[in-house]
């Protein structure tokens, strides 16, 4: 039985390398990595009549409940306390209409509940245990969102001395030892940050691009963020723009990897507003992560592009990363995966 995964798992990845086609037909559901499951659900929801607000919505619940690669959603990746949070948005590119939640404690469909606070509210971002409350209000039901996995990776941490670690210019020295920590009184200069959160082996987080038949895209995310990240992180994912953009009449894009660096450049807005004025989708995604690179040389990161006609793309950057495989649906029988080169 292992020997037959291998050898499908090797005809995937074959026919991944030799796959060309970036032009697809509408609708069409792209999404980060290959966790082929959620473009399935995505898709699934054109076929059963449903919007694509219903398809990234869908999609993206499919990867949280399944836990994709062991690694999207609840029980994984726990903050510096041992706990499990999550952000996550999803953006309607026809009204520009957004909803998205930061550091969500306790309730394990963030994706959901980013499409409640779209919904049945004016705002944009609830963050916090206040936007679980607004999730219970709504109908979510509370559940601790640890697991074996989160509490061993957690115990892990903090028998390595807490290594690695996102604290700089604190007492004790992070580097070395685990909080409390004091903040220095003079600041030195923040060494080059060490990039080994996100690879090919710990995806954290899907990003996907919905367009139905019509041209409507939306787009979405939903990730637990980074392992033993500061307690109160919230990451690029639920930031408009950064996280994903879907914008009608252009295309839709999300992104994955450092969110902490990825967010200061907005590499989802860029890649929509580059498509919009004719750039192809594979450059769109290039040119979004270029600006980054030339400030942080040694980040990991990747970017799906997809405009309205359904012509897609990816660009990623990152020895972590190496290759970016995604995934991508646009026909009723299979789902396709595409990779390409980290630059
Ligand atoms: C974050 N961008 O919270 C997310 C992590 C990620 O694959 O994409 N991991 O920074």
């Amino acid at each position: 039985m292992a020997a037959f995964m291998r050898k499908l798992v090797l005809i995937l990845y074959l026919s991944v390398f030799f796959c060309a086609k970036t032009i697809s037909t509408l609708p069409i559901v792209v999404n980060t990595w290959p966790f082929t499951n959620a473009t399935e659900a995505g898709y699934n929801q054109f076929l059963n009549g449903g919007s694509a607000v219903d398809a990234v919505e869908k999609g993206c619940s499919r990867c949280e409940v399944l836990r994709c690669d062991g690694s999207v959603g609840e029980g994984s990746d726990p903050d510096e306390n041992g706990e499990v949070t999550l952000d996550a948005m999803i953006m309607d590119g026809e009204t520009m209409d957004v909803g998205s939640v930061g550091c969500l404690r306790n309730i394990s469909s963030a994706i959901s509940v980013a499409r409640m606070i779209m919904e049945r509210t004016d705002h944009t971002l609830l963050a916090g245990e206040l936007a679980t409350k607004f999730a219970v209000e709504m109908g979510f039901k509370e559940s601790d969102l640890s697991s074996n996995k989160s509490d061993m990776m957690y115990k892990q941490w903090k028998e390595n001395n807490c290594q690695p670690n996102f604290r700089v210019n604190v007492s004790p020295d992070p580097k070395k030892s685990c909080g409390p920590y004091n903040p220095n009184a003079v600041l030195s200069k923040i060494q080059n940050r060490e990039d080994k959160q996100v690879s090919y082996l710990n995806h954290d987080t899907i990003g996907m691009v919905a367009v139905d038949k019509n041209g409507h895209v939306v787009s979405g995310t939903t990730t637990n963020g980074l392992n033993h990240k500061v307690p109160g992180r919230v990451g690029d994912s639920p930031v408009v723009g950064a996280g994903s953009y879907a914008q009608n009449g252009m295309g839709g894009a999300a992104a994955t990897g450092d969110g902490d660096i990825m967010m200061r450049f907005l590499p989802s807005y860029t890649a929509v507003q580059l498509m919009g004025s004719g750039t192809s989708p594979s450059n769109a995604a290039l040119f979004s992560i270029k600006p980054i690179i030339k400030y942080f040389p040694d980040f990991n990161g990747a970017v799906i592009a997809v405009n309205n006609k359904g012509e897609h793309g990816a660009a990623c950057h990152g020895s972590g990363i190496g290759t970016f495989h995604y995934s991508v649906m646009d026909n009723p029988d299979k789902v396709n995966l595409f990779s390409v080169k980290c630059v």
